[in-house]
């Protein structure tokens, strides 16, 4: 290899090791949340229940080890003004399953596709009510259909609901950039992508315990975090 190449080589490897961002940490919650309640009609309904031996639970508050908080959306909130991002082309997917959505709360960036499946054998109908992003309301009448969707607006946790199982309910978020993640059940999160040091604002936003947020510094293309999201009745 000759000298400029090489040089060449070392200062692209230079760049993707700077870029290469990897962002986590854990969202815990404060406070005392109110218990799951069971959902008795999925185990009770012979097609949604068939695959069933306990209970479906709401999952308002999800709690994990160590005071985690499952279902958080953390996203990078502010210090990427005037930069525009490509939609990532992987398809999120929002499965209908056992008459529950899975995820229960889940991610998308504006214009990034995202798939909503049928995997019942029976008929569902997705109606999403966004309140900044144009909603849309239509049957899947048979397991395997799936839908695609966008929307090309920021919001944070537009509702989608079932009317023919009015316990299925799921939350979607849409943000500006693909710097974002769910927490997990133990409140852990990862958000990875091609992302120049410097400061942020990272905000975790909970369905019900709205929104905190925490400036952090990308150094060397790592930044640990830990949010507390309060318990809101
Ligand atoms: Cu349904």
């Amino acid at each position: 290899m000759n000298t400029t190449l090489k040089t060449v080589v070392a200062l692209a490897a230079t760049a993707s090791a700077l870029n290469a961002a990897e962002l986590s940490g854990k969202i815990t919650v404060k406070g005392t949340p109110p218990p799951a309640k069971p959902i008795p009609q999925v185990k009770a309904d012979q097609n949604c229940g068939k695959n069933r031996t306990e209970d479906a639970m709401t999952r308002t508050w999800v709690v994990g080890a160590d005071n985690g908080l499952a279902n958080v959306v953390v996203y990078i909130k502010t210090g990427l003004e005037g930069k525009t991002f490509t939609p990532p082309a992987e398809e999120p997917l929002i499965d209908q399953t056992g008459c529950m959505y899975e995820p229960y709360v889940s991610a998308v960036m504006v214009g990034q596709t995202f798939q909503i499946r049928n995997s019942d054998a029976l008929m569902h109908n997705v109606n999403a009510t966004p309140k900044i992003n144009k909603g849309f309301n239509f049957a899947q009448a048979t397991a395997g259909q799936v839908n695609k969707k966008t929307f090309d607006k920021p919001e944070m946790g537009a509702k989608f609901v079932c009317n023919v199982h009015p316990w299925m309910i799921a939350y979607v978020s849409v943000l500006e950039n693909p710097f974002f993640a769910v927490s997990d059940k133990d409140g852990k999160f990862v958000i990875k992508g091609e992302l120049p040091d410097g400061k942020y604002t990272l905000a975790a936003f909970h369905q019900k315990g709205g929104e905190v947020t925490q400036d952090i510094e990308v150094k060397g293309g790592k930044a640990t975090a830990s949010l507390a999201i309060e318990v809101k009745q």
